[in-house]
């Protein structure tokens, strides 16, 4: 494991102390999207910035967010469907203008980075 994930990873453990807990959860993970978009602007590859600009829209907008984080915890969860398929990924497009191909690709990001949190 990197300095770098080492870090973010101390904060994030101090930062959250209830992954159950939307607001506690969004104002961390505002934090995170702001160091590892210092990062993405670093790299040659585009996607990371657009699923890191994509986020900070749904972090920004707390009726999105709100959609976002029930997603979130629904795709997490025992018997999670596809994100493709969820009608929510249409209400979050309405919200905050991205559109829902791009939604899909931050929101399998997002449950690929909580995954790998868990099973570190
Ligand atoms: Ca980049």
């Amino acid at each position: 494991m990197s300095l770098v994930e080492n870090i973010i990873i101390r904060r994030l453990q101090r930062l959250i102390p209830d992954w159950s807990n939307a607001e506690e959860v969004r104002l961390s993970a505002v934090w995170v999207v702001s160091i590892l978009d210092k990062f993405a602007d670093e790299t040659e590859t585009e996607v990371d910035d657009l699923i890191l600009d994509g986020l900070a829209k749904f972090l920004e907008n707390e009726q999105a967010w709100g959609t976002l984080y029930g997603l979130l915890l629904d795709m997490l969860g025992e018997d999670a469907g596809s994100v493709a398929d969820d009608s929510r990924v249409a209400v979050l497009a309405g919200d905050t203008k991205i559109d829902p191909a791009t939604i899909i690709l931050i929101i399998n990001a997002i449950i690929a980075a909580v995954k790998w949190w868990r099973n570190r």
